[in-house]
């Protein structure tokens, strides 16, 4: 019988166990097996329908399976999908120019996953600090936050300072210096004659949403405009409405030197990222200096084209503000003993729990999916609720009255 045929036969539990005979183990999944997706719902191969509250780690920003996106999508499979950059493709320039017009951008480095752009961003601003700055060669310095997550390759393993992540993976890339996220001062107190950059995300995601205090971006741009060192901001998961503005620079009314887009980018379609920039740190990159044999494909442009659109046109980050505020102020009701703390920007949101709260955020989860809700814990207490940003009023009161059941049975 062909798999699509055993597919229609197979159960949850055969599917599981055919996956983990042949997969590496570097998740641990809910043992859901979604086969479908449209907007805020999915569902899995029982016909069980459940509320996406993770959005793929805000991938799905424009929900499951956006009919536009799919739309261009198809259009394009029957064109073009791959061409390399040894030549050029009807949809690359657009792409350039629609981002550069949404962002105020002057140059874009097109990449694939997030992880790739950072690593072209940390590239990039070394190449500016010895060509621009004069530092001695070999001896440019990043600065980073701790908790922070920027990715998987081995340099950004290098510098991060989750142990879980970094365990018998050196030896690791040197150049990085590490201080504590929200703390200004200790940015300003860390650079050096030889820093070139401070790399950091606006929220931190993987940390457990975790918001700096009211300013602390602006002081940053200040630090970072004196003493002359760029400020490059990883929005790869906060950005493109997840916090209700288009980049969570916004919130602060600042401007980073060069800013990392990802995931939504495509609208969970396509892998596709992207370094923008202004004029005086990408110009510096001559030809066959960097490059990806998927980077800036005609596929991955006329998606990524697609999903811009949709976010704008269908006003999403209008309403991952509108809704994320509601969201925060309906389960901020939830007056449960195990909570100990409830945050959040937009549609970016996290539950605190109690350290020591029995199966701990894990077990909230685990009973939320029984529900219907599929949402991720993140460092053992915190439970992340990010869904995509088409989310409804009527919705967000249909999550509420289930998570606080959840609550109720711990
Ligand atoms: C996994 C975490 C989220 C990111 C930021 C760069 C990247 C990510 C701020 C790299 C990716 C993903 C990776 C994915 C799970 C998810 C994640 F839990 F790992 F940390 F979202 F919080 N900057 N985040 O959040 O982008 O190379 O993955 O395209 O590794 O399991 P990528």
């Amino acid at each position: 019988m062909k798999s699509e045929e055993w597919g229609k036969l197979m159960k949850t539990k055969e599917y599981i166990e055919l996956e983990d005979r042949f997969g590496a183990k570097n998740y641990k999944p809910l043992d859901v097996v979604l086969s479908r997706g449209e907007g805020i719902w999915v569902w899995d191969v029982e016909g069980n329908r459940y509320m996406d509250c993770l959005s793929a780690y805000s991938a799905v920003n424009q929900g499951h399976c956006h009919p536009k996106i799919r739309r261009a999508m198809m259009d394009q499979a029957e064109k073009l999908t791959l061409t390399s950059r040894a030549f050029r493709n009807d949809q690359l320039a657009f792409l350039y120019e629609e981002l550069c017009e949404l962002t105020d951008s002057h140059k874009i480095l097109p990449m694939n996953s997030g992880a790739e752009a950072v690593e072209t961003v940390i590239k990039c601003a070394r190449k500016w600090g010895y060509e621009s700055r004069g530092v001695a060669d070999g001896r440019a310095e990043i600065i980073v936050c701790e908790n922070n997550f920027h990715g998987r390759t081995l340099s950004i393993i290098g510098f991060s300072t989750d142990e879980n992540a970094r365990e018998n993976f050196g030896p690791f890339t040197p150049g990085f210096k590490t201080i504590p996220f929200g703390d200004s001062e200790a940015l300003d107190k860390a650079i050096t004659p030889n820093t070139v950059a401070f790399l950091v995300e606006p929220i931190q995601g993987e940390a457990g949403v975790i918001i700096p205090p009211k300013g602390y971006l602006k002081r940053v741009r200040e630090i970072c405009t004196q003493k002359n060192i760029l400020l490059i901001l990883d929005e790869i998961q906060t950005g493109l409405g997840r916090t209700g503005k288009l980049l969570a620079e916004e919130h602060e009314g600042i401007q980073a030197d060069l800013t990392l887009i990802g995931k939504a980018l495509s609208g969970g379609f396509y892998p596709v990222s992207a370094v923008l920039s202004n004029e005086e740190v990408l110009g510096l990159l001559q030809p066959g200096q960097h490059g990806s044999t998927f980077g800036g494909n005609p596929m991955a442009c006329a998606v990524a084209r697609a999903a811009l659109k949709v976010l704008k046109e269908e006003n999403m980050i209008e309403n991952a503000a509108r809704m994320g505020d509601y969201f925060l102020e309906e389960l901020k009701k939830l007056d449960h003993p195990a909570i100990r703390e409830i945050r959040g920007k937009g549609l970016m949101i996290a539950v605190e729990l109690h350290e020591g709260t029995p199966g701990g955020a894990r077990a909230i989860c685990e009973s939320l999916a029984k529900m219907g809700i599929l949402c991720k814990e993140t460092h053992t207490y915190t439970i992340r609720f990010a869904p995509p940003l088409v989310i409804q009023k009527q919705d967000i009161d249909w999550a509420v009255e289930r998570i606080a059941k959840a609550f109720e049975k711990i």
